[in-house]
């Protein structure tokens, strides 16, 4: 029989949204609905995170950036006379240039992104500012094992991986993100990766529920664009953001609640919500140090080194192959 793909590829539907159609119809189909959380960054939705990151109950971004402000100098020693910077997502700039600017020996940036137009920002940006700096932009899926350029064969490598993004995968996932990682980078190299920590839910919960609404916004956006690109017919007054925390897991999750029994469409398909009913839309994973570090090492990583704020809100952490 045809599979749902290919029902989607026969309906003249553009490639780039079959992905996207078939995550959506399959999520609404299961029993706890759910849709992966990439799907938030549209262009709206990117713009959203921006925002988000400036707000007050969102500390992991600030606090990140004022850890590689603060102890820039020990990691790079830690570190060592790294080569390449290899980035997995083209994070926010203002973090890379922290690093580079830390690292005496480096010549090369590799910005790895799925996005081009993402890769393009980054290169744009540092271009200017670190004219002896080669930069090579490598289109890819990161969460892949991928190729890196046979010009860094034999160099000191050292993979970045910033704003706890490992925290929206889960446990399994981001087990398998590392050991990839591993194998992309390859012997010798080192990986500094940012994570959340486990915390007290006065200060987690608002992070993710903040007072201006624009988490809210960020979630419900969502709707916005399986109307706009899938022809749904969400009515985005019928749903309302929650952020609750998962013990059993150890994650913040975001939900879309249904406020009253209602029926909707996506691609003509109907799904029918009872009033209450959650549409699970991302996952964010918080670690204690001996979690994550556990998680490290299982997956083919030496734990070199540790980062922390005095807080105790967000770690960085160093790896070696
Ligand atoms: C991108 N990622 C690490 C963010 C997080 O905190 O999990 C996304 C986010 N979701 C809601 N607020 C921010």
């Amino acid at each position: 029989g045809k599979t749902r793909r290919d029902r989607l590829a026969s309906g003249g539907l553009p490639p780039e949204l079959t992905e996207f159609a078939e995550a959506v119809l399959e999520g609404l189909s299961l029993e706890d609905k759910a849709i992966p959380s990439r799907f938030l960054y549209d262009a709206r939705g990117s713009e959203l995170f921006e925002e988000i990151t400036d707000l007050d109950e969102y500390y992991p971004t600030r606090t990140e950036i004022a850890i590689l402000e603060r102890y820039g100098e020990d990691m790079s020693e830690q570190i060592g006379r790294a080569e390449a910077l290899v980035e997995f997502g083209s994070g926010s700039s203002r973090k890379t240039v922290l690093l580079i600017e830390a690292l005496d020996a480096l010549k090369t940036y590799v910005p790895m992104d799925i996005e081009a137009t993402c890769l393009a920002q980054a290169k744009e940006a540092l271009d200017v500012q670190f004219p002896g700096l080669k930069i090579q932009p490598l289109v890819a899926d990161f969460t892949r094992p991928v190729d890196l350029p046979e010009s860094l064969s034999g160099t000191f490598k050292l993979g970045f991986f910033s704003g706890s993004t490992i925290g929206n995968l889960t446990k399994p996932e981001a087990r398998k993100f590392l050991a990839n990682a591993a194998k992309s980078l390859g012997p010798g190299s080192a990986f500094l990766i940012g994570v959340d920590l486990k915390k007290p839910l006065d200060i987690l919960l608002p992070a993710y529920n903040d007072a201006k609404g624009v988490t809210a916004e960020f979630n419900l956006n969502l709707l916005k664009r399986i109307n706009r690109e899938l022809e749904g017919t969400f009515d985005l007054d019928q749903f309302e953001h929650d952020a609750v925390f998962n013990s059993e897991h150890g994650r913040v999750e975001m939900h879309l609640v249904s406020q009253a029994r209602q029926r909707v469409s996506v691609l003509g398909e109907r799904f029918d919500f009872e009033a209450g009913e959650r549409l699970h839309t991302e996952n964010s994973h918080k670690y204690t140090l001996p979690e994550f570090r556990l998680l490290a090492t299982d997956a083919g990583w030496r734990h070199a080194a540790l980062w922390v704020d005095d807080g105790a809100l967000f770690s960085l952490h160093l790896l070696r192959l």
